[in-house]
C-alpha cells in the first residue's frame, strides 16, 4: 500500500463527534429522519443555496430516486457521458431507461453539449451531465438544449460540493441548477456523511416525494404509493456531516493550497496536461487529475502510475476504463464512438488530493512527476 493515497477522509476530532451524537444514546432515535437528519437537511440547504433538498444513504442512491421523480416514459432515452463513475449509468439502466452516450470536451471533460443534440430521438426523455472533479457542466447551453427539446436536466453533482458557477454576475450554488442534482457524500468526497448523498430539488413539494420514494414509498402508516426501495440516511451518518459541514470551508482551502502547489510545479511540464482554472468558477478542488501523453513526456500514464508507486505515491486512474468499455456496458457500447473521452480515460492520471495533504508533500510528489523516468 503507498504512504501517501489518492485521497483521504476529511473527519472532525473524535471529541467533536462524540458530542454530536450523544443525544442519540438518550433519544435512541437513529434513523427514519430523525433530528440530525433534520438539522442537516436544513443546514445543506442554505450551504448550498438550494430550495429543497432530501437527504439519501448514498449518491448513488439519490440518482436512482432522481429518475422515479418525473414519471418519464419507460425505456426512454438518457443522454449522459461515459467519462464518469459507473454509478450515473449504472442508475439510469437500473431505473429501467436506456443510456445513450455523448462525448465530453476536452478542457473539463464535462458532456460536450455540441455533441448532445445529434443523439436526441423521439425517445429521448432526459439529460444526466455530470459535473467532474469538481468542473461544472455548460449548465447554460445544455439547459437551452433540454428546453428546446422538452427534456429533463438531473445533474450528477458527486464531485461538485460547495462548487459555485458565476452566470450573469451571480453567484450560483451546484446543487440550483438543472430539474434535479445529485450529491454524492461519500467518505472520499470534499464533504461526506461516511456514505451519503442528497437530491436538490426545486420546490419542497419535489423533496417531499423523494422523501416517500427513499422510504418504501410509505406514505403514511396505512399507505404505500410505490414499489420503493430504502434509501434513507442514518443518524450516525447525518451527525458526521453537521461535524464535517462546520470545517468545510477550511478543508476546501487547504486543498486549495495543494492545488496551488502542483500547479505551480506542474505548469510547463512537457507531455503533462493540466486541466485550465475558470475565473467564473469557484472550484472544490476535489481532485487533481494530469493527463500524460506518451510521446512528450517520455513515460506512458501507466508508467507515471508505476512510477509515483515506487515513490509511495499513489495515483488512481479517475475514470479509467470509460464505462463504455467496462464488461456490463462494451456489449452494447464502443468507446470509439466518443473518442475524447476515451482519449482522456487512456491518458487521465489523478494524483493525491485532500485536505491534510501537505504543500511540503504535494511538491514532494510533483517533482517526482517532473523528473519522470
Ligand atoms: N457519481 C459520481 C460521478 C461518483 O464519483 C460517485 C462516487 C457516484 C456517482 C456515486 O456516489 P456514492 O454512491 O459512492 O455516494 C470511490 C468511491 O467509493 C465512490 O464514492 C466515488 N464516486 C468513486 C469516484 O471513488 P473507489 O473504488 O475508488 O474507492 P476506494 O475504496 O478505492 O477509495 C479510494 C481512496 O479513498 C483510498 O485509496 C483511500 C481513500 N479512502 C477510502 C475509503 C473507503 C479513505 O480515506 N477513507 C475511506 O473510508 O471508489
Amino acid at each position: 500500500m503507498p504512504d501517501i493515497l489518492v485521497t483521504r477522509s476529511s473527519m472532525p476530532e473524535l471529541n467533536e463527534y462524540v458530542k454530536e451524537i450523544e443525544p442519540l444514546f438518550e433519544s435512541r432515535w437513529i434513523t427514519n429522519a430523525g433530528a440530525k437528519h433534520e438539522e442537516l437537511t436544513e443546514k445543506l440547504k442554505s450551504y448550498l443555496g438550494v430550495e429543497a433538498l432530501s437527504l439519501t444513504v448514498n449518491g448513488h442512491m439519490a440518482l436512482e430516486l432522481s429518475l422515479s421523480l418525473f414519471n418519464m416514459k419507460k425505456h426512454g432515452e438518457i443522454i449522459t457521458t461515459p467519462y464518469t463513475f459507473v454509478s450515473t449509468s449504472h442508475a439510469i439502466v437500473r431505473s429501467g431507461f436506456k443510456p445513450v452516450f455523448a462525448d465530453i470536451r476536452e478542457e473539463d471533460c464535462t458532456l460536450d453539449p455540441d455533441r448532445i443534440e445529434e443523439r436526441i430521438t423521439d425517445d429521448t426523455v432526459a439529460i444526466m451531465p455530470v459535473h467532474v472533479y469538481g468542473n461544472m457542466c455548460d449548465v447554460t447551453a445544455i439547459e437551452e438544449i433540454a428546453a428546446k427539446h422538452g427534456l429533463k436536466v438531473i445533474y450528477d453533482a458527486a464531485h461538485a460540493f460547495g462548487v459555485k458557477l458565476e452566470i450573469n454576475g451571480q453567484w450560483r450554488g451546484s446543487g440550483s441548477f438543472g430539474d434535479l442534482s445529485c450529491f454524492s457524500f461519500h467518505a472520499t468526497k470534499v464533504f461526506n456523511t461516511i456514505e451519503g448523498g442528497a437530491v436538490c430539488c426545486k420546490t419542497e413539494k419535489e423533496a417531499e416525494r423523494i422523501r416517500e420514494l427513499r422510504d418504501f414509498g410509505i406514505v403514511d402508516e396505512e399507505n404505500v404509493s410505490d414499489i420503493s426501495p430504502n434509501a434513507k440516511m442514518n443518524e450516525f451518518a447525518a451527525a458526521m456531516g453537521l461535524c464535517n459541514l462546520r470545517h468545510v470551508n477550511d478543508e476546501i482551502e487547504k486543498r486549495r493550497k495543494v492545488n496551488d502547489t502542483y500547479r505551480e510545479i506542474l505548469k510547463d511540464v512537457k507531455g503533462i496536461r493540466l486541466l485550465p482554472e475558470r475565473a467564473d468558477q469557484r472550484n472544490n478542488y476535489a481532485y487533481f487529475p494530469i493527463f500524460v501523453n506518451r510521446e512528450e513526456y517520455g513515460l506512458s500514464r501507466d508508467g507515471l502510475f508505476q512510477l509515483l508507486r515506487e515513490h509511495g505515491f499513489g495515483a488512481r486512474k479517475y475514470f479509467y476504463p470509460l464505462v463504455t468499455e467496462l464488461f456490463c456496458y462494451r456489449d452494447q457500447y464502443d468507446g470509439k464512438e466518443t473518442p475524447v473521452a476515451l482519449k482522456a480515460a487512456d491518458s487521465v492520471l489523478t494524483i493525491p488530493m485532500y485536505a491534510d495533504l501537505s504543500p511540503e508533500d504535494a511538491a514532494r510528489i510533483a517533482h517526482v512527476i517532473v523528473k519522470g523516468k
